[in-house]
């Protein structure tokens, strides 16, 4: 039998072709299409200071609208109310109190622990970060930063990514972290009556005008922010990215950074995914900012390291409902080590605190009683020389609750809430005192949840390992150096200027 060679012809590329098609599927499985990863953090910004949470001053139109074609979390939570110990955690997957000298501000974090940028990178991702990231501290243990590479600006960065490389970027921000120009909000327009003020607060202007300041620098974040979303939609690259808005703790103000209340602990969070987050969900499941790192890794298909404490989002995200998505999400667990070493010398320690927080109740314990949550007084006596209520930043509203301590009962009241001591068992009762200004520890009434509430969180702490309440916290976060300053008092900055060149408060 013979063939017309038109026939051998077609059958010999009918032929090629069957060859050729897993070839051709194997060059397009070259293409690496997993999703982009854009983590944008502000520093210092706290819940609930933006517009998608009914914020009736703050205009964050960026983050609202992540928010509104996304997943808006209503009980996200840090795992440390402080700079270190908080992007620690995060970039970790990891309770702060599981990373030794890392779990304290102004530290070094032990090479030991994964970060999840190296591990993108590891599996192919371009990986880099913009301003603050990893920190403050030293990482000159670390061969590559924390948090990836450094880079000078967001247009260095996409200009450095090869094409059809996923990347995962790391947009920092200063924002709003102390100083702030006095008088930027009223001056912006900011209608200072109509702020609402946390409940631990004395009416005062000057509070007031201070947290409209820390407004002003929220909306350049979320400005900037805004600025990046337009550049991936103009890249094309928006479609494919995962975007994840949120702050490393509360605003800098008394009782709030530095306390794990709701002011201090619980943070925005908005994240938008097309095409995967269903968009205008509102979830009420209790996350943790040491859950972002488990999820961006399962996203990126690379295994979880079995240190990680957190749990990935990913059956949130990809779920079409609203409310609460798991049942086990019940509750949080948060914690501060120390933030300033400023107790008095010779004490080098911080004040350690846990607590876990549910729909209903937030129990705190604070393992040394005897210690100032906020630092002491007696700045001439302080670990750390000239260091004032060290825990807190300088500020208005800081100098403004000290000097107006005696004027009233409400006074008195707020400034002991915020600057004096506290027992060792704290508990609030939200449905009642949402502000959480009441502690009930002590009221027989509350004796039974109390109870359940603290055995929950020792057998959680148990279970991850937790220095402090195994028995040798004070040496792993008491004892260790600290590279940082703090908050001086005024008289002790006009002593150092007229002594030494005058040095800028650096940034904590
Ligand atoms: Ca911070």
């Amino acid at each position: 039998m013979r063939f017309h060679p038109v026939t051998v012809i077609l059958l010999v590329t009918f032929l090629f072709s069957l060859r050729a098609a897993p070839v051709f599927a194997q060059s397009n499985l070259a293409i690496d299409s997993r999703p982009n990863i854009l983590f944008a953090i502000a520093d210092d910004w706290g819940w609930p200071h933006a517009g998608a949470y009914g914020d009736p001053v703050i205009k964050t139109p960026t983050f609202d609208r992540i928010a509104k074609q996304g997943v808006l979390f209503e009980n996200a939570f840090v795992s440390s109310p402080s700079c270190t110990p908080s992007r620690n955690a995060i970039l970790t997957g990891q309770h702060h109190w599981r990373l030794g000298w890392g779990g304290n501000l102004w530290s070094k974090l032990d090479t030991k622990h994964r970060t999840f940028p190296h591990l993108l990178e590891e599996s192919g991702y371009f990986v880099g970060h913009f301003r603050k990231s990893w920190g403050p501290g030293k990482h000159d243990n670390w061969e590559k930063h924390p948090a990836g590479k450094k880079f000078k600006s967001v247009d260095a960065f996409f200009e450095a990514r090869p094409k059809h490389q996923p990347f995962c970027f790391w947009f920092g921000a200063s924002d709003p972290h102390r100083p702030y120009k006095k008088g930027s909000g009223k001056e912006s327009g900011m209608n200072l009556s109509k702020i609402k003020l946390f409940e631990h607060y004395p009416e005062s202007e000057e509070i007031r005008s201070d947290v409209a300041d820390y407004y002003w620098e929220v909306q350049r974040f979320d400005r900037e922010l805004g600025d990046v979303l337009n550049k991936l939609e103009a890249m094309g690259e928006l479609e494919n990215t995962i975007v994840v808005v949120t702050g490393d703790h509360g605003m800098p103000f008394p009782r709030c950074k530095a306390n794990i209340y709701d002011s201090g602990s619980r943070v925005p969070m908005a994240v938008h995914w097309p095409g995967v987050v269903n968009p205008g969900r509102r979830v009420s499941d209790f996350v943790s900012t040491t859950d972002l790192a488990p999820t961006f890794l399962e996203l990126a298909k690379v295994d979880i390291p079995a240190a990680m404490t957190g749990k990935s989002w990913m059956n949130i995200l990809r779920s079409d409902r609203s409310g609460r998505m798991e049942p086990e999400r019940d509750h949080v667990l948060i914690g501060k080590e120390r933030h300033v070493p400023c107790q008095e010398a010779p004490d080098s320690g911080g004040t350690p605190m846990r607590a876990i927080r549910t729909d209903d109740f937030l129990l705190i314990r604070n393992f040394k009683p005897e210690r100032w949550p906020a630092g002491t007084a007696n700045w001439q006596n302080a670990f750390i020389n000239g260091c004032w209520y060290g825990d807190v930043d300088n500020g208005p509203t800081k100098t403004y609750m000290i000097e107006n301590q005696d004027k009233d009962e409400d006074h008195r009241r707020k400034f002991e809430l915020a600057f004096g001591k506290r027992p060792e068992f704290e508990l609030y009762d939200l449905k009642k005192d949402p502000s959480q200004l009441v502690n009930v520890a002590a009221d027989p009434r509350f004796a039974e949840i109390k109870n359940q509430l603290n055995d929950r969180l020792s057998r959680e702490l148990i279970d991850s390992n937790d220095p402090r309440i195994m028995g040798n916290g004070d040496e792993v976060f008491d004892q260790p150096e600290y590279f940082g300053h703090g908050p001086r008092h005024p008289d002790s900055q006009r002593r150092r200027k007229k002594s030494l060149k005058p040095t800028s408060e650096q940034k904590h």
